[in-house]
């Protein structure tokens, strides 16, 4: 019989703690910290960056900004920043947006020839009384705050973008919003002091109209961070998480006492409820929470994340997805 006993000393447990680390259950109450997760594969690159500021006391903020650096200049992933795949008119335009343990933010978006849009999106939120500049306003400011113009399609870049070209005479109707041609770094921290931070930076979707902008840069869509609760980052068809508000909808899953993995579960769902095409889409989301338990979770299978924490080292995660494999 379940009586009331049972009842408080589930309670109890929840607030003792026990659930799932990365998928495992454990029953420890004591705060995991510093923790930095990261989307996708070449988060390791990120994370490690990431937790040279968090494990020498720094602050979480510092380290998703360097972390996300990282994957803006590396002209192999060709998803962010410099080398990134351009729109269908061949313009490389960049999205980024980073919230801090106070609930202050800064946004850019549809910013072209700046290597590191997290960096502008950092000075916005820190020095304007705006969160977010679009376009060439964005780039101006950039300029006058000291970033240098640079040209961020690369040789490999172009030639994809060529061939796209040549294989798609019809691209005008197509709507190039599939499960591959995205992989945005999303990147959630909590530092030795227990303040949250988060970052998110993209070159949107590959092809993409000229002016589209997708989720990343969207407070609320491709991140949130909320310093009682938790943080949350998303990645894959923006249209698709901004019709749900999906990373802040992770945060207030967290807030209701849903573990990380549950809460990206449960937004996940809020995709397939807002979205008829979603088994044409991939969405997955990341998340950490106040007492850095973390959790991940997408829609079709693929998707993986990176977390560094002391015990467990620099290693990757495979997501549990909404279709099987
Ligand atoms: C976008 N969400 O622009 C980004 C793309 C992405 O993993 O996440 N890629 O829609």
């Amino acid at each position: 019989m379940f009586t009331r006993r049972h009842l408080l000393g589930a309670a109890a447990a929840v607030a003792a703690g026990a659930t799932h680390l990365a998928g495992q259950t454990v029953g420890a109450a004591k705060p995991v910290r510093p923790v930095v997760l990261s989307t996708w594969r070449h988060g390791l690159a990120a994370n490690e960056a990431a937790w040279k500021i968090l494990s020498s006391g720094g602050r979480a903020l510092d380290a998703v900004e360097a972390g996300a650096r990282i994957t803006e200049s590396d002209p192999n992933v060709l998803t962010v920043g410099y080398g990134g795949l351009p729109d269908r008119d061949g313009n490389v335009t960049l999205d980024a947006c980073l919230m801090d343990e106070k609930g202050d933010c800064g946004s850019v978006a549809y910013l072209q020839h700046i290597e590191h849009p997290i960096s502008v999106a950092r000075r916005v939120m820190e020095t304007t009384p705006h969160v977010m500049l679009v376009g060439e306003g964005a780039l101006k400011f950039a300029l006058e705050n000291g970033f240098k113009k640079k040209e961020l399609l690369t040789d490999r870049a172009k030639q994809e973008w060529e061939k796209w070209k040549t294989d798609h005479p019809d691209a005008v109707k197509e709507r190039q919003v599939n499960v591959e041609n995205h992989d945005t770094i999303g990147i959630v921290a909590i530092d030795a002091q227990g303040n949250l931070s988060g970052a998110c930076t993209t070159s949107g979707m590959a092809w993409k109209l000229n002016g589209r902008v997708g989720d990343s840069p969207i407070i609320g869509a491709g991140l949130y961070v909320d310093n009682e609760v938790g943080a949350a980052t998303a990645t894959g068809v923006g249209e698709a998480v901004i019709r749900a508000v999906g990373s802040f909808l992770v945060v207030e899953f967290m807030r209701q006492g849903h573990s990380p993995q549950d809460a990206c579960r449960l937004a996940t769902e809020r995709v397939v409820e807002k979205n008829p095409d979603w088994k044409q889409l991939q969405v997955g989301f990341i998340a950490l929470d106040k007492r850095g338990r973390v959790g991940g979770y997408c829609l079709q299978p693929g998707f993986d994340y990176a977390v560094y924490d002391q015990s467990g080292g620099n290693r990757m995660v495979k997501s549990k997805s909404r279709v099987a494999l």
